[in-house]
């Protein structure tokens, strides 16, 4: 829906219609919520979503902030507590999807599945300045979603504005039947086909079952990413993240690529990880050095 079907909302939160349709172009139009809700309904089409499974969020580059600002509410909500606190992520702006909406209809309906935050001087706090239509909210995993944000912008010097966390099924079997330690799964999944480790050289980390929607998962999953672009959470799905929508879901489809290999490897093979043959440990060297890979020397 556009904003203008929806102007009476849009009264009631204090923001002129009219203003916003003189003065740029509609948040919903703007190249960087095309992309987030491309990547949503792409995730859909992977049956990575059941129900409301699932969210996104985006880190708003300063010229998208300053294009999406006549839009912005007049009166923003109040400050809401984050539960965690982020430093580097002080006055700056997300694009998140809603608590409880599901991502299939992101595309059809952006400001009531999804929303802008602002984040609050000392890095602990958001307040909505658009979307989330309708009394809606930022996603229950708003913590881990702003501690991993926080994380991937301190290890790529800035570069990382997209974090995305998926169910992908084969992913999540893995964490059944394969030690949850860093090391043991990133090699399955490396092992498991060539693009593995090209598309993430510095692996995977994992962190055991943990209840959702806290800060303590938050907190567990920043601890992975600060050196790894993805982190599983056991019989849950994964976290991931990428400079641009491409890269994060990139990510996301070749770890669940891999995984599901390997779990079509175990059914053939009757159960068992003896396979008659898998990519050599000098076979893994070998891409790091063929693709000028910055691999993670611990895992190999
Ligand atoms: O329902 O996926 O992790 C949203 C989630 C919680
Ligand atoms: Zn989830």
């Amino acid at each position: 829906m556009g904003f203008l079907d929806d102007a009476q909302t849009m009264f009631d939160r204090g923001v002129s219609a009219a203003k916003g349709a003189v003065s740029g172009v509609a948040v919903e139009q703007q190249a960087f919520a095309k992309g987030f809700a491309r990547l949503a309904a792409d995730g859909c089409a992977q049956g990575w979503h059941e129900g409301n499974g699932g969210n996104l969020s985006y880190r708003l580059a300063p010229e998208e902030v300053a294009s999406c600002r006549s839009f912005f509410y007049d009166n923003p909500s109040s400050w809401v507590p984050m539960g965690v606190r982020a430093d580097n992520l002080s006055g700056e702006f997300f694009l998140v999807t809603a608590s409880g909406s599901h991502l299939r209809n992101v595309a059809l309906d952006l400001d009531a599945n999804a929303g802008i935050v602002e984040v609050g001087p000392a890095g602990d706090a958001w307040r909505i300045v658009w979307g989330f239509k309708d009394g809606r909210m930022p996603t229950s995993e708003m913590a881990a979603h702003a501690l991993a944000q926080s994380a991937r912008k301190e290890a790529t010097a800035g570069r990382s504005r997209v974090v995305y966390h998926a169910h992908p099924a084969y992913t999540v079997a893995l964490t059944n039947v394969v030690p949850l330690d860093a090391r043991t799964f990133t090699r399955t999944l490396w092992k498991a086909m060539l693009e593995a480790m090209v598309a993430f050289p510095s692996g995977v980390g994992v962190v055991p079952w943990t209840v959702p929607g806290g800060s303590a998962i938050a907190e567990a999953t920043a601890e992975v990413l600060r050196d790894h672009a993805v982190c599983v959470w056991a019989h849950h799905g994964l976290m991931c993240a990428g400079a641009t929508f491409d890269e994060a879901f990139g990510l996301a489809q070749a770890v669940e690529k891999a995984a599901c290999v390997h779990a079509r490897a175990l059914m053939m093979n009757g159960g068992g990880d003896r396979f008659a043959s898998t990519i050599p440990d000098e076979g893994l060297r070998g891409i790091a050095e063929a693709y000028g890979l910055a691999v993670n020397e611990a895992y190999l």
